[in-house]
C-alpha cells in the first residue's frame, strides 16, 4: 500500500444524528472517494470521551464538551484514502462553524461560534470530528474500534479515485 494511503477517524456528533443529516455528510466523503472501513453508532460515556479528548480534559470548556458529546449517540467511522487525515480535515473545515468556509461540512451544516457558546447556555455544537494528525488518527481509531471492526476490501471505483 502506498505511504500516502491513510486511515482517519471521523465522528458524526450527536447534533448531526438528532438532526437526521448523517446520510448527507456520509455522502460527501463517499463522493470524494473515501472508503468507509468501519462504521458504528456509539453512545459515548465519560471514560471514552476522557480518553479521546485527553488534551482538553483540564480545560474550562471540557464539561460542556463532554455534556454535548454524551447527549446522544454518535456515528463513528474509519475512512481510508489518499492522505485521508489532511483531506478529511479539509472537507470538515474550521473547528468553529462561524469561521468555517461555507463549502465545508461545518460551514454548510452549522453556524455556531465559540463566543456564542461561551456567553450563553448553548453547547458548542459543530457537527463532526475528524482526526487532525496521522498519529492522532491511529490513537483515536484504537479508542473507538476493535481491530476486527475495521475492514480491508476493494471498492468498485477504487482504480478511478486513487
Ligand atoms: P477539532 O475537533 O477541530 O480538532 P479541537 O480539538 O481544538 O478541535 O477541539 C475539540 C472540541 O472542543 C471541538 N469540537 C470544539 O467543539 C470544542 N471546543 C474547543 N474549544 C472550545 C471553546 N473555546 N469553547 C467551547 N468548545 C470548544
Amino acid at each position: 500500500m502506498s505511504e500516502h494511503i491513510e486511515r482517519t477517524f471521523v465522528a458524526l456528533k450527536p447534533d448531526t444524528v438528532k438532526r437526521g443529516i448523517t446520510g448527507k455528510i456520509i455522502d460527501i466523503f463517499e463522493e470524494a472517494g473515501f472508503k468507509i472501513c468501519g462504521m458504528k453508532m456509539v453512545w459515548a460515556d465519560s471514560e471514552i470521551l476522557e480518553e479521546h479528548y485527553a488534551e482538553h480534559v483540564d480545560k474550562d470548556f471540557y464539561e460542556g464538551l463532554e455534556e454535548f458529546m454524551s447527549s446522544g449517540p454518535v456515528v463513528a467511522m474509519v475512512l481510508e484514502g489518499v492522505n485521508a487525515v489532511e483531506n478529511g480535515r479539509k472537507l470538515v473545515g474550521s473547528t468553529d462553524p462561524k469561521e468555517a468556509s461555507p463549502s465545508t461540512i461545518r460551514g454548510r451544516f452549522a453556524h455556531m461560534s465559540f463566543d456564542h457558546a461561551d456567553s450563553s447556555d448553548t453547547l458548542h455544537k459543530n457537527v463532526i470530528h475528524a482526526s487532525a494528525e496521522v498519529d492522532e488518527a491511529e490513537r483515536e481509531i484504537s479508542i473507538w474500534f476493535d481491530e476486527d471492526e475495521v475492514h480491508t476490501f476493494e471498492q468498485a471505483h477504487e482504480s478511478q479515485v486513487r
